[in-house]
């Protein structure tokens, strides 16, 4: 759905026009997986595909909240009454992240939204935190916040962290709030150092596809959380703040310091090999050697699924079936237990290796994935 569609949807629900329209991306990792939460890198880039809110402020302390891609009509919440975890819809967003902003003490003093999202849910592209960081940004325009872009991504994971309940990082928000067309955002998320690195596949007549293998996730259920836990015990064994203080040529001297804590050296070896590819990637894209980067996204699928063992069948198969038709690399990007796989490919390949997935997919009894090309896209704007 267009912005203007939005605007008009705003109007017809709230019966005047908004104060303004606002878009924010969802995104692809490019590599950096469940490395944020260990204060290490991570390389995502924005899609397309955005969550667009019209907005406009209120004064009397209501919140009146609605999406044209739910069922329903508008929810009306008052501002005093938000409290974490207390709701389990959609509207836990965009109240959480104006819980977030009052709670930090801003002056929101309540807000009518429309929203309409082109962001797949469940599928590992942050529709999450498209939805949380349009409304922040609206919120931070319309009351005059003046508030940098990390910062709203910062309010946007507290928002998702407290209020929501879903122990997530800090990429998914920074990437919706920061990035740039035509780029793609190496980020240091101990200190939210950021550095635009240009993209542009096709110019070298390459793709990189997404492909949505439709296995739902979520990131507020067990497993991710466990795999927080885990890393988080690593860094605590080996007496540093986050495992992003384990040096990769001291990675073997650490895991020696593990003992037989099988479960905690695979999560270790994981986040630290991965810093490491993130870094690889960023030089080999700085130096022009971008079809280099195809194997170090593998690495980083093998290490995921055999150490993080996040992956799962249907990522596996877009991975093996992309590599077995010549793609330059591939691997699973999210937070994975289902969501969405990436595969970078030359761009005459593209088309073969649609339908190879495809038709594995099918001899496999798995639901037909969704495959679609992503082009690093800009980051949260004001519509109008
Ligand atoms: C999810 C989380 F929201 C991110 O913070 C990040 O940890 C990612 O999984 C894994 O890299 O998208």
């Amino acid at each position: 759905m267009g912005a203007q569609q939005v605007r008009q949807g705003f109007v017809d629900l709230y019966g005047a026009e908004p104060e303004g329209v606002w878009s924010a991306p969802g995104r692809v990792n490019l590599i950096g997986e469940h490395t944020d939460y260990n204060d290490g890198f991570v390389m995502p880039f924005a899609l397309p595909h955005v969550a667009t809110a019209a907005v406009s402020r209120r004064d009397d302390g209501v919140l009146r909240l609605h999406s044209a891609d739910v069922e329903g009509g508008v929810a009306e919440l008052r501002l005093d009454a938000l409290a974490p975890q207390t709701d389990r819809s959609w509207t836990a967003y965009p109240a959480g992240v104006v819980w977030a902003l009052r709670e930090a003490g801003h002056a929101v003093t309540g807000a009518d939204i429309h929203l309409a999202s082109t962001v797949p849910t469940g599928a590992g592209l942050s529709s999450s935190a498209a939805l949380e960081v349009v409304i922040a940004l609206a919120l931070d325009d319309l009351f005059e916040l003046g508030l940098k872009r990390w910062q709203l991504a910062r309010l946007c994971q507290r928002a998702e962290n407290v209020y929501v309940g879903a122990p997530t990082g800090i990429m998914d928000q920074t990437a919706s709030a920061c990035c740039e067309r035509g780029h793609a955002l190496f980020l240091d998320t101990r200190d939210l150092s950021q550095k635009q690195i240009p993209l542009d596949l096709a110019a070298e007549g390459m793709r990189l596809l997404v492909v949505d293998t439709q296995v739902k996730h979520a990131h507020s259920d067990g497993e991710y959380g466990k795999r927080r836990a885990g890393c988080e015990k690593g860094a605590a064994l080996l007496g540093v703040d986050a495992l992003r203080d384990i040096p990769y040529d001291g990675l073997d001297a650490a895991l020696a310091r593990l003992g037989d804590d099988d479960e905690v050296i695979r999560l270790v070896r994981h986040v630290v090999t991965e810093d490491q590819r993130v870094e690889h990637a960023v030089a080999l894209l700085e130096s022009g050697e971008t079809r280099a980067i195809g194997p170090v996204l593998t690495a980083g699928h093998a290490s995921l699924r055999d150490d993080f063992r996040i992956s799962c069948p249907e990522l596996d198969l877009v991975v093996d079936t992309a590599l077995a038709g010549g793609a330059l690399g591939a691997r699973m990007t999210g937070g994975g237990f289902g969501g969405s796989a990436i595969v970078l490919a030359e761009a005459s390949d593209v088309e073969t290796l649609t339908k190879s997935i495809e038709s594995a997919f099918a001899t496999a009894g798995f639901t037909t994935p969704r495959v679609f090309e992503a082009v690093p896209s800009a980051g949260a704007l004001r519509v109008s």
